[in-house]
């Protein structure tokens, strides 16, 4: 099948042009082709203008000073709380707490949450598809309070194991569901309605990892009824160290803090402290400012674009790509089918190590990742200790999908497999 079967949605030139990044050369005369907005996305012009903008005309600290720049700085900052409430449709934005990302969010549920709710014997059911962020958080939450950890399997078609899952719920003393909603491997898309109806019917949380979601998907946390979310602003064309966690405000309010000092108090005496309201109770510190502001800017650069154009156009394009890989006999694909899967292709190929694939790739200015992906007890079950893995965002196009292919050739030939 040829690139030019597939219906792009939308004006993908014009997206294109918004990436400075994407006009560079990888290698002198070779043209990047970036397949690997899993581990983290390009950014546009209106982002990047964004941090310049704060930096240049209204940098100063946030909640603090009663100066012009700080009170402009603290609008704009708070402006994009506002903004991430309305990307998620949380009910407050007291609900939403920046953090640098998934990890912290995550961190921050199983220490607080966690710490004063979990006691020997209880269980934390996470999935054999995680991400190391939400494992080990957990885990050595578990080790502190003695609680245990499951795992829900997954099927060999790479989804979860659902029957499984409701044994689970019903026969162990489940506190706490962390799932992935997508998974960053297999592209898996988890059934998250209904998982957490589970959860909920069981009498157990959920938190929901959408660091591979919210790039991608209309995430609505309502109509999840997720009881905490977290992700990553840097995966969805903003700046690394922007994130936000989500969580219900009745449990937020239930939670002691996690970091101490300035920002999340109402009051400190030598003898203790009293807590901030939410969200600033967890979010201790001089907070990254110009990070969230600029994730505010990504957010209304997705929303111009449209969630629903950027997932439909991201559907056209890992269908080619699988379509594609599976002419290739020496190349085995990891996940379900196009139906349940997000934008990413985990592969291997037959006698070539993946840093091996991802080396000669490159070299044709072919940007994927290669390696265990944060997900090594997932590799084991796979089989390997490493996987090449191609993802796609709203800028990439069939002819880049085409680039991998030959690449994938070229790499064959390199080790002459
Ligand atoms: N995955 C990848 O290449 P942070 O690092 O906090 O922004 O995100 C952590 C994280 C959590 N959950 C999932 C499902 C993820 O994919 C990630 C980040 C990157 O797959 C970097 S390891």
């Amino acid at each position: 099948m040829q690139s030019d079967s597939v219906q792009i949605p939308y004006d993908i030139n014009a997206i294109r042009a918004d990436f400075p990044i994407l006009a560079e050369e990888h290698h002198p005369g070779v043209p990047l082709v970036y397949l690997d907005s899993g581990a983290t996305s390009q950014k546009p012009l209106t982002v990047i203008k964004a941090l310049n903008r704060y930096y240049r005309e209204y940098n100063a600290n946030v909640h603090r000073g009663i100066h012009k720049l700080s009170e402009e700085a603290s609008a704009v900052y708070e402006g994009a709380r506002i903004k991430l409430k309305k990307f998620i449709n949380a009910a407050s934005k007291r609900e939403v707490i920046f953090t640098r990302g998934t990890t912290e969010g995550i961190n921050l549920v199983a220490q607080t949450w966690g710490r004063s709710q979990l006691k020997a014997g209880d269980v934390i059911l996470s999935t054999q598809m995680e991400h190391h962020a939400n494992i080990v958080p957990w885990q050595l939450i578990a080790e502190q309070t003695g609680a245990a950890m499951r795992y829900v399997p997954i099927l060999p078609d790479g989804t979860l194991d659902m029957e499984a899952y409701i044994v689970m719920l019903h026969d162990l003393p489940v506190k706490m569901v962390a799932v992935t909603y997508v998974s960053n491997v297999l592209g898996t898309v988890n059934p998250i309605v209904e998982m957490a109806r589970m959860a909920h019917d069981a009498g157990a949380l959920m938190l929901v990892d959408a660091a591979q979601a919210s790039p991608h998907l209309k995430v609505d946390v309502q109509a999840l009824d997720a009881d905490f979310l977290a992700f990553s602003g840097h995966k969805m064309c903003g700046p690394t160290g922007s994130g936000v966690l989500y969580g219900k405000q009745a449990l937020l309010n239930t939670m002691p803090p996690w970091m101490g000092g300035g920002d999340m108090i109402s009051k400190v005496t030598f003898e203790g402290s009293s807590w901030n309201e939410l969200p600033l109770k967890f979010e201790a510190g001089t907070p990254l400012i110009a990070e969230q502001i600029g994730l505010g800017y990504a957010v209304d650069y997705l929303n111009a674009v449209g969630m629903e154009n950027i997932h439909a156009h991201e559907q056209a394009i890992i269908s080619y790509a699988l379509d594609r890989l599976v002419e290739l006999p020496f190349i085995t694909v990891y996940g379900p089918t196009v139906e349940k899967k997000g934008a990413v292709a985990a592969f291997s190929m037959q006698g070539v190590h993946a840093h091996d694939v991802a080396q000669v790739l490159d070299s044709q200015g072919i940007a994927v990742r290669a390696g265990h992906h944060c997900a090594q007890p997932l590799h084991g079950l796979l089989g390997v200790s490493a996987t090449a893995r191609a993802s796609f965002y709203l800028y990439n196009t069939t002819q880049e999908v085409d680039a991998l292919i030959n690449g994938l050739y070229v790499v064959k030939k390199t080790f002459a497999v």
